[in-house]
C-alpha cells in the first residue's frame, strides 16, 4: 500500500486521507509514526442512537444544509461488529447516496472486523486523521447499542442522541443513561403520533437535569423532509461555541489515552497466543491462572 504523505492530508487530498486510514486499520508498518505527526483541532459531533432512528437521514439533511453554506464536512459511519451489518452499510450507502456526489464531502465506513486492535481505538485514531485534514466538521454516526455511546461520547465535541416518539421508548431512554451522555437530544420522525407528548416529556427532564452551564436542547425533526435541521444546526453550534469545562476536557482526553494504553499493551497479545503459549504450562501440576498471568 503506498505511503500516506501527511502535507496531503493536511490539504484535504482525499487518496491520501483513504490511505491513511486504511494504515490505521491495519496496523500497517508505520502507522504510529504517521499518528505521532498529526495535529488537527476540527470540531467532532457524535450522531448516536437506537437502530433505525433515522440517523443517517439526519446526517444526510445536516450535511446538505452545511455544504450548501459551502463548509467541508467528513462523515465516519461505524457500524457494529454484528453478522447483520451488512445489509445495513448498505443501506446507510443508499441513504447518503446524494453525498457521496457533493464534492466537499468525504464518506467512510468502517466496522469492528476491519479494526485491529478494537474499534474504540480504532475510531480515536482515525478521527485524528481526520482532523488534521482540515474539515469544517466531522460527524461520526455511530448505532446506540450497548456500551458505544458511551464510546463515542469520549471522542465528540458534541454528542447528539437521536430517538423515536414510539411507545417505551421514553423508559428505555431513561434505562439506558443516554440522557448523561447528550449535549443535544432530537426527536426524529416528529411526524408520527405522540411525538409532541414525548418531546415534552424530554424537556422537562432535560430541564430537572441542566447543569448551571447548560441546558441539554431537545430537538423535533423530520430528517426525511428537513423539517428541524437548522434549529438542530444552531443546537449543535451553540453548544460547540459553549466553552466545555477544563475539567471534562481533561477527563475525556484521560478516557483517550486509557483506550489507547490498553490497545498499546495488548498489541501481539491475542487469544490464540496466549492459548499456545498455556497449551504445556497449564498441564504443569502446580498451575495457576493467576501466578501465571503475573509475567505480563
Ligand atoms: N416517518 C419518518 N421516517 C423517517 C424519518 N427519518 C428517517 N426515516 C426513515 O427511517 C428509516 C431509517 O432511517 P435511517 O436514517 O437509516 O436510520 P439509522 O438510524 O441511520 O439506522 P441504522 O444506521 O441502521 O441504525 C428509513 O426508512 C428512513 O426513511 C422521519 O423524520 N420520519
Ligand atoms: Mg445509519
Amino acid at each position: 500500500m503506498l505511503q500516506p504523505q501527511i502535507e496531503e492530508i493536511k490539504k484535504g487530498n482525499e487518496r491520501h486521507i483513504a490511505r491513511a486510514i486504511s494504515w490505521v486499520e491495519n496496523k500497517s508498518d508505520g502507522y504510529l509514526d504517521l499518528l505521532k505527526k498529526l495535529n488537527g483541532h476540527t470540531k467532532v459531533i457524535g450522531i448516536t442512537g437506537p437502530p433505525g432512528a433515522g440517523k443517517s437521514t439526519l446526517v444526510n439533511s445536516l450535511v446538505q444544509h452545511w455544504s450548501n453554506q459551502g463548509q467541508r464536512i467528513a462523515i465516519l459511519a461505524v457500524d457494529p461488529s454484528s453478522v447483520f451489518n451488512f445489509g445495513s452499510l448498505l443501506g446507510d450507502r443508499l441513504r447518503m447516496q446524494s453525498l457521496f456526489l457533493l464534492p466537499n464531502v468525504y464518506i467512510r465506513s468502517i466496522s469492528s472486523r476491519g479494526s485491529l486492535g478494537g474499534l474504540s481505538a480504532a475510531i480515536i485514531e482515525i478521527v485524528e486523521v481526520l482532523k488534521h485534514a482540515s474539515f469544517d466538521r466531522i460527524i461520526i454516526e455511530t448505532v446506540g447499542v450497548g456500551q458505544s455511546e458511551v464510546e463515542i461520547a469520549g471522542v465528540a465535541d458534541t454528542t447528539v442522541v437521536v430517538s423515536v416518539p414510539e411507545s417505551g421508548d421514553e423508559i428505555q431512554t431513561l434505562k439506558s443513561g443516554v440522557m448523561e451522555i447528550a449535549d443535544v437530544f432530537v426527536v426524529n420522525k416528529s411526524d408520527r403520533e405522540g411525538a409532541l407528548a414525548f418531546v415534552s416529556y424530554l424537556k422537562k427532564l432535560a430541564h430537572s437535569r441542566a447543569t448551571s452551564n447548560w441546558e441539554v436542547p431537545v430537538i423535533a425533526t423530520q430528517a426525511l423532509s428537513g423539517v428541524g435541521i437548522k434549529d438542530l444546526s444552531i443546537a449543535i453550534d451553540q453548544h460547540a461555541s459553549f466553552n466545555t469545562s477544563p475539567e471534562r476536557k481533561l477527563m475525556l482526553l484521560a478516557e483517550k489515552a486509557h483506550l489507547l494504553i490498553q490497545q498499546k499493551r495488548m498489541a501481539n497479545l491475542s487469544v490464540n497466543a496466549i492459548k499456545e503459549r498455556l497449551t504445556i504450562e497449564s498441564q504443569l501440576p502446580d498451575f495457576n491462572l493467576f501466578n501465571w498471568i503475573e509475567q505480563f
